[in-house]
């Protein structure tokens, strides 16, 4: 096993064992990733160490994560009071939500950061300890890397939680991330009695007949930029408005996009309101561009093969093609 962060692995033992009442983050909009590394730290904390956690999100459980987790719930942000927590720790995406919750850290409190994106840039609050490496497919992978090196225990409910994050954030071992530890790490995982087949079939093939519909209408405008390589398409307000549909149904046209053969890589653009227009960029590492670099240019971020941005502006089509104005 990759033992990269021994130090940070042996100081965060030690602050999650000293702590008395410890403040887990998830990130807004939750996911497979942010809330299975939660609800695994969650269990570790409450079952070996008996301590009082709270696991604070923005955003409610969406429900095909209340199935796989049906005993849990995020408590939200309003109904929590930050001081009393001596420990606070960040999972996942930490740049997109933790320091709207937290504000700012108090001089008794500790902040530990786990996370697997590029950039993670706090504004007001200096981090303790931060495990944050884009090598890892997840943070739930991170997590478990962080158990078998303490030789702490994995529960079937701790291997559930683990192993939903890694199948959400490799869509089922598809993406580069995949490597033979992630591997070896799910079959692990399902010795422990995680149930794969449980958990992909409520995270991928639970789709409502709207979401195809509303990927059928993103399919048929989609366009190839013969000069970049790029593949475009979009969804405006009226397509979910019509069909009932929010942000979340969209997040996989431009996976789904970028399966078109002789493509470099793909671009969604989501109108998020009236003039907000949120782009989404993937690409394949045999396809050997970097998104990171188009979302970055535009104040965006993300990984090399996952990234987005979001502009101001509308989303027009004309004879010369997609634009924003
Ligand atoms: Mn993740």
């Amino acid at each position: 096993m990759n033992q990269k962060f021994t130090k940070e692995f042996n100081e965060i033992k030690k602050e999650l064992e000293k702590a008395r009442n410890i403040l887990l983050v998830a990130h807004p909009r939750p996911d497979g990733d942010t809330a299975g590394s939660v609800f695994a730290l969650r269990e570790y904390l409450v079952g070996d160490l008996r301590k009082k956690v709270s696991v604070a999100c923005e955003d409610s459980l969406p429900e095909y994560l209340q199935v796989i987790f049906p005993e849990e719930k995020f408590e939200k942000p309003d109904n929590i009071n930050i001081d009393d927590f001596d420990l606070l720790v960040g999972c996942d995406a930490v740049e997109r939500g933790f320091e709207k919750i937290v504000g700012k850290k108090e001089k008794n409190q500790r902040v530990v950061l786990i996370d697997h994106h590029e950039s993670l840039e706090m504004k007001n609050i200096i981090p303790d300890i931060v495990v944050a490496d884009p090598k890892y497919s997840s943070v739930c992978e991170i997590l478990f890397v962080f158990f078998d090196f303490h030789r702490i225990g994995i529960s079937k409910k701790m291997a559930t939680a683990l192993l939903t994050g890694i199948l959400h954030d490799t869509a089922v071992f598809q993406h580069a991330n995949t490597t033979s530890r992630v591997m070896e790490i799910a079959a692990e995982l399902m010795r422990r009695g995680a149930p794969m087949n449980k958990i992909i079939e409520t995270t991928f093939k639970n789709k409502k007949l709207a979401t195809l519909k509303l990927w059928g209408r993103a399919m048929e405008r989609a366009e190839v930029n013969e000069k970049t390589g790029a593949i475009v398409s979009f969804v405006t307000r009226e397509d979910m408005e019509e069909l009932g549909m929010d942000d979340d149904s969209v997040g996989r046209i431009a996976e789904l996009l970028n399966t078109v053969s002789g493509t470099k890589f793909s671009l969604v653009l989501v109108e998020k309101d009236e003039n907000k227009v949120k782009g989404s960029l993937r690409s394949e590492w045999y396809k050997n561009v970097d998104v990171s670099e188009i979302a970055r240019l535009l104040k965006g971020g993300g990984h090399k093969l996952a990234s987005g941005f979001e502009i101001v502006g509308k989303i027009v089509k004309d004879e010369n093609g997609i634009a924003i104005k």
